[in-house]
């Protein structure tokens, strides 16, 4: 291999030798190729300490410099250099300006950053490091200039021209059946934020007046095809702008905001000043192709990038270290936005599901970072669950400790204080004390140390004095880099629950309270309690810790019905399954017959016959540990036990329950008009739910029940709902010919048929592999298409555990031979694969020695991108 890539600290910070002040762009984009001519205005900054520094540039290895001039005056190849990344410039005056002639190739590029071609349009994406495969530039956030974009092409083919900002001039070259449009944004910005697309594109508009009077048109753009999948995004739209009016005092600055739906796109979405682009699936939205929890996704993503405009643009990151000061707040805004949407427990269960399932996963694997990194070798490996989930549960803890008022001053200091500039993590926690009279030096811990802190609690009771006390004591596992770690400062919210289930009056009659604990061990009393209580621990899940406390079985029962927390309630049914799933492991590897406890039955039962509760609650209720957090749990893991022990308390669920889930499956159908509400998204989640379980019971009558439920659906919820179970199930037959039935259906809606090959990626069956592996061949697939890789290759190594982790590794090399095969097509998709495969030594040593042996062979596979190359030799 070539010279192995570096890593960069974020000790060695320095503030850019030059600022731009403005930057000029005209692209020229062509079949062939595109030219891209740049006017910057530059100067030293005065802010450096290097007078004399060379002028340093970015600039991909991909770009052809066609010309290049100072001030008016050409340069000559001797008076530059280019190594990697860089083009150096040796003598620069103090002040002048820069202009580039650069050629590109979009339609070659497929590692679909900087500048590049989805089906029949150009777009772009530049976060993190995008920008210097368009042109040279300082590429790095703390580098904010004025920008004016032209953007020239076929008139005909590409009519619509777009980039950041507001419309400014357009015109026409008539002769060559080109035309032009001028666009200019007033607010600096980074070039990670810059946007450009090109297309023949349809769009809704819809007018919207910001609190203070101004006028703003909304438009989203997409494909004509797709131009009726548009209104529950501009509707999610318009609710998060009033939202972050309201609950920040947030508003819309530019006179147009413009989302564009793309097919190839390597993420969610991305938050370009006043231009937001979208991948398809997070925007496209109808009742017959999209499911309930797609509906959810793209309001969550629509008023994210949204919420962006303010937490990242207008006040931006200084360097790539701070990214969660940008995504973990505004993961933190995005989810108390879906809360107030829709059902605020519900929210809390499903975002702490994912933390604990994917988050806790990667602070216990080799690629475990702090929310705010110390060191990378490629930035794009690190926009992970610690920096998105975590920094949003960072966040959160912050406005735990303050509440919501003083949270709220903070944050209107931090946005006034930096607006216009791009500051550290360091820099919105220093708000937050000023507002609150607090020192949060303790609690900055959360930014640098990794790693999921451990709580031990234990208590007892003074029956005579009245007295309960709890004991906690908490640690942290060494991770890499970092054996020993400090104490944290964490929220500890708790309640106690009296006989009979009622809270206990707390410190000023509160029924719940928040423990600050800073030491390793500490202990908290309460005095005047009566009778011994049962604590109701971390409330809301106040901290992203693991919590122990020897709870019993009956205890769990208790606190499952009687909480005032719901998140709690849920949670307490949670820990329940898990121990009576761990138990039936046990029995399956002792070669005993399973025997569910009826515990389990009976607590179900119960949540069942509650028709008081929320459906969707009681759905979350219902739905036991997956095989994934089952797997982070364990010590090491056995994908066989996880599997069979979890089918097994299925089927006796089912089998103890039937009355009750069909007599519920029947009162929830559906009644009226399709609409994502939370009313009905609620009942179709508890139908859907108990139909899996009626499903689990492998009878002819209830296969008919499914496959009615599929013909009859109005909505892709229930379409596939019941498509999954049955091509799910042990009826072969069946199972093909609904797979067969959908795939005529929804030939044409590519997202549809994206979940058709998940849905066949994710069959636990054996035989799945090779059925993955005929699907990429079909007409269907497109390797360079990352939701297709998503969909087909991701969804079998990551949920579809007893084929991936197959005894004989074939598993490990179908995902070592995508993961060569995309190294050299699109990097960042090729890293993302090899997560699986970098969890290695959670499993038995066969498997431990063929998940090497397959990391191994992708290092030794040739020249790797640095993306792939850090996580593998990480991992090894
Ligand atoms: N900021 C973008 C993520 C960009 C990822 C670049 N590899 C989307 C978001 O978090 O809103
Ligand atoms: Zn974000």
């Amino acid at each position: 291999m070539a010279e192995q890539p570096r890593a960069i600290y974020l000790k060695d910070y320095q503030v850019p030798p030059f600022l731009i002040d403005t930057t000029e762009l005209r692209f020229e984009l062509g079949d062939d190729h595109t030219l891209v001519r740049s006017v910057l205005k530059m100067r030293r900054n005065p802010a450096s300490p290097s007078r004399q520094a060379p002028l340093d540039l970015h600039g991909h290895e991909s770009l052809e410099l066609c010309r290049l001039a100072i001030s008016g005056q050409v340069l000559s190849p001797q008076d530059y250099r280019r190594e990697g990344e860089s083009l150096l410039i040796r003598a620069v005056p103090d002040e002048f300006t820069l202009e580039c002639l650069t050629r590109i190739r979009p339609q070659d590029n497929t590692a679909l950053e900087g500048l590049y071609r989805s089906d029949g349009m150009y777009c772009t994406q530049c976060e993190a490091e995008g920008f210097r495969r368009i042109t040279f530039y300082l590429d790095r956030p703390d580098v904010m200039s004025v920008f004016t974009t032209t953007v020239e092409a076929d008139a005909r083919r590409y009519p619509v021209l777009l980039s950041n900002g507001n419309p400014v001039a357009s015109g026409s070259l008539e002769d060559e059946g080109r035309h032009w449009v001028t666009w200019q944004d007033p607010f600096p910005k980074p070039a990670y934020l810059f946007a450009l697309v090109a297309g023949d594109l349809a769009h809704i508009e819809r007018p919207f007046k910001t609190a203070s009077g101004r006028d703003v048109t909304l438009r989203i753009y997409a494909e004509s095809r797709d131009l009726d999948k548009l209104d529950h995004a501009m509707e999610s739209l318009v609710k998060a702008m009033r939202w972050d009016e309201k609950v920040y005092g947030r508003e819309y600055d530019l006179d147009i905001y413009m989302i564009v739906a793309v097919d190839f796109f390597n993420m969610g979405a991305m938050e370009n000043k006043g231009l937001n682009i979208f991948n398809t699936s997070c925007v496209l939205a109808s009742p017959e192709t999209t499911t309930d929890a797609a509906f959810q996704r793209v309001e969550g993503v629509v008023a994210h990038e949204y919420f962006h405009n303010w937490s990242g643009n207008r006040v931006t990151c200084r360097d790539w270290f701070q990214l969660s000061l940008k995504e973990g707040f505004t993961v933190f805004r995005d989810a108390e936005f879906s809360a107030d949407m829709n059902s605020r427990a519900v929210k809390r269960v499903e975002d702490v599901t994912l933390l604990r399932t994917a988050q806790f996963a990667e602070d216990a694997g080799p690629m475990a970072h702090p929310v705010r990194p110390a060191s990378f070798i490629e930035i794009s490996n690190f926009y992970t669950l610690t920096v998105y989930e975590k920094g949003a549960e960072v966040v959160r803890m912050i406005h735990t400790l303050l509440g919501p008022e003083l949270f709220r001053k903070g944050s209107d200091l931090y946005f006034e204080r930096h607006d216009g500039q791009a500051v550290t993590t360091d820099d919105f926690v220093r708000a937050m004390e000023e507002v609150s009279g607090r020192d949060l030096s303790q609690f900055r811990l959360w930014y640098d140390q990794a790693g999921t802190p451990r709580l031990h609690v234990s208590d007892d009771y003074d029956a005579a004095a009245q007295r309960y006390s709890l004991h906690v004591e908490q640690s942290c596992p060494a991770t890499p880099d970092q054996a020993e770690k400090k104490p944290f400062h964490i929220p500890l919210a708790i309640g106690l629950l009296g006989p009979g289930g009622r809270d206990l009056p707390l410190a000023g009659g509160a029924t719940t309270e928040v423990l600050e604990l800073t030491e390793t061990k500490q202990t908290f009393v309460f005095e005047g309690v009566a009778e011994r209580p049962v604590p109701s621990l971390l409330r809301g899940f106040s901290a992203p810790v693991k919590l122990q406390y020897p709870c019993s079985r009956d205890e769990r029962v208790f606190l499952m019905s009687h909480d005032s927390d719901g998140f709690n309630r849920w949670d307490a049914g949670q820990a329940l399954a898990v121990d009576i799933l761990r138990e039936l492991m046990d029995q399956y590897r002792a070669g005993r017959p399973m025997q569910l406890d009826c515990a389990l039955i009976d607590a179900f039962a119960a949540v069942l016959d509650d028709e008081a509760l929320d459906p969707a609650m009681v759905a979350k209720v219902l739905t036991l540990p997956s095989e994934a957090y089952l797997s982070e749990l364990s010590d090491e893991i056995d994908v066989e036990a996880i599997h069979e022990a979890r089918q097994f308390a299925k089927k006796a669920l089912a089998q103890a329950l039937s009355g009750r889930f069909e007599r519920r499956y029947l009162a929830l159908a559906p009644a009226g008009v399709y609409a994502p509400d939370a009313v009905q998204v609620a009942r179709r989640s508890l139908r859907n739910l108990c139909l899996s379980y009626l499903m689990a019971l492998e009878q002819p009558a209830q296969l008919a029940r499914a496959r009615a439920q599929y013909d009859d659906a109005d909505n892709m919820t229930d379409r596939q709902g019941a498509l999954s179970l049955i091509a799910h199930s042990a009826f072969g037959a069946e199972a093909d010919a609904v797979l067969e039935d959908f795939y005529r259906r929804f030939e044409r809606e590519t997202l549809v048929i994206n979940q058709w090959l998940a849905i066949q990626a994710s069959d636990p069956k054996p035989g799945a592999l090779a059925r993955v592996d005929a699907l990429m061949k079909h007409e269907a697939f497109d390797i360079r298409n990352p939701n297709k890789v998503r969909s087909l290759i991701s969804v079998f190594c990551n949920q579809n555990a007893v084929n991936f982790h197959a005894a004989d590794g074939a598993g490990y090399d179908f995902l070592a031979d995508r993961i060569i095969e995309m190294n050299r097509l699109n990097p960042q998709v090729a890293s993302r694969l090899l997560t699986p495969l970098t969890r290695w030594r959670k499993y038995d040593a066969p498997r431990q020695a063929l998940m090497q042996s397959a990391l191994q062979r992708i290092l030794d596979s040739g020249e790797l991108s640095k993306d792939v190359y850090e996580v593998v030799s990480k991992s090894l």
